[in-house]
């Protein structure tokens, strides 16, 4: 076997069936909703990756802060043989936890882009020769099969993601975290905290506009693979903290009122002017809610970490 193999888990028609899904229902019902990991074709996370090097967009820094002070206190209490990361992109954050995990025999890194996942194997490889990279083209939300790999293992789950799932999605993934994981296992975990609003706001509605830019992704995903005729100028960007329920929204707020046609889905949606579609929730968290949701799912929370500002936390809970 090459040192890099990328396996599909869904069969290729699945990703267009849960988008068709998704699209049909989320378009139907009032209000309307999109799920997010839908911004993610290639250029959705070309335009991420520019978001994560926005002046106002400060998790990806607070986290690669956390990440380099401590992936030798990961590596020691983990002792990890196989690292599994979830929603993994350019694993650009990753290097420095592969090169602290001296041990380290596997790493399967996990991503619903095909693109990111050859991009980054292909670049890891040449830093870790040695290294056998088992990527999966998957959706975790959709139930994983991890290939056979050596334990103590370590799933790592970065960035902030988690927060992209509602609180019964989220309980019902980390459940599903603890059922992959042995007794002696780890989960690392990146949760973005709950600030001012005025920084977590503007982290969602930065200045140069490129995170409108992708937020309107979602439409040109359905333009193409469903034949939609959107036009993103109709659509406003917009960011919103939600007090109550302690999460970031964005939405995009028709223009005017207008009419699009999605062919795929046997769809044509009306809006009235100033409707919203809500196309993500990103929610910001404290400690004492990651040590209770981690715990309702059979996991030990064991460590936190944050960076120097106390913007962000990555935690590390055993089974
Ligand atoms: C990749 C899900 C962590 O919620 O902060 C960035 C995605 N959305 N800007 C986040 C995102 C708008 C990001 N995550």
């Amino acid at each position: 076997m090459s040192p890099l193999s990328i396996t599909r888990t869904l069969p290729a028609d699945a990703t267009s069936a849960a988008l068709r899904a998704d699209v049909a229902q989320g378009l139907s019902r009032t209000p309307k909703q999109l799920p997010p990991k839908w911004f993610y074709d290639a250029r959705g996370s070309e335009l991420f990756e520019e978001i994560t090097q926005l002046p106002e967009y400060y998790p990806t820094r607070a986290e690669r802060e956390i990440l380099l002070t401590r992936a030798p206190g990961i590596a020691a209490a983990t002792d990890a043989r196989t690292l599994i990361e979830l929603g993994s992109g350019s694993s650009d954050k990753t290097r420095h936890l592969i090169g602290a995990l001296t041990g380290l025999h596997t790493y399967v890194p996990v991503d619903v882009s095909e693109s990111a996942l050859a991009a980054a194997g292909k670049a890891l490889l040449i830093e870790h020769p040695d290294l056998t990279v088992q990527a999966l083209v998957a959706d975790f939300q959709r139930g994983l099969t991890l290939p056979e790999a050596p334990g103590p293992r370590l799933l790592a789950f970065l960035g902030g993601t988690v927060g992209n799932l509602l609180p019964d999605e989220r309980a019902a993934f980390l459940r599903s975290v603890h059922d992959l994981l042995s007794p002696g296992d780890a989960l690392l975990l990146g949760t973005d905290l709950v600030k001012d609003p005025a920084t977590l706001v503007a982290a969602y509605d930065d200045a140069q506009g490129v995170t409108a830019e992708f937020n309107k992704n979602v439409l040109h995903v359905i333009n193409r693979e469903l034949g939609g005729d959107f036009d993103p100028a109709d659509f406003d960007h917009v960011a919103l903290w939600n007090a109550e329920r302690e999460w970031i929204e964005m939405r995009l707020r028709a223009r005017k009122e207008l009419t699009v046609k999605i062919p795929g889905v046997d769809l044509v949606v009306s809006f009235a002017e100033g409707e919203e579609v809500r196309t993500e929730v990103s929610a910001k968290f404290r400690e004492d809610g990651v040590r209770d949701e981690l715990a309702a799912a059979g996991l030990e929370l064991s460590k936190w970490w944050t960076d120097g500002a106390g913007r962000f936390a990555l935690s590390l809970s055993v089974r």
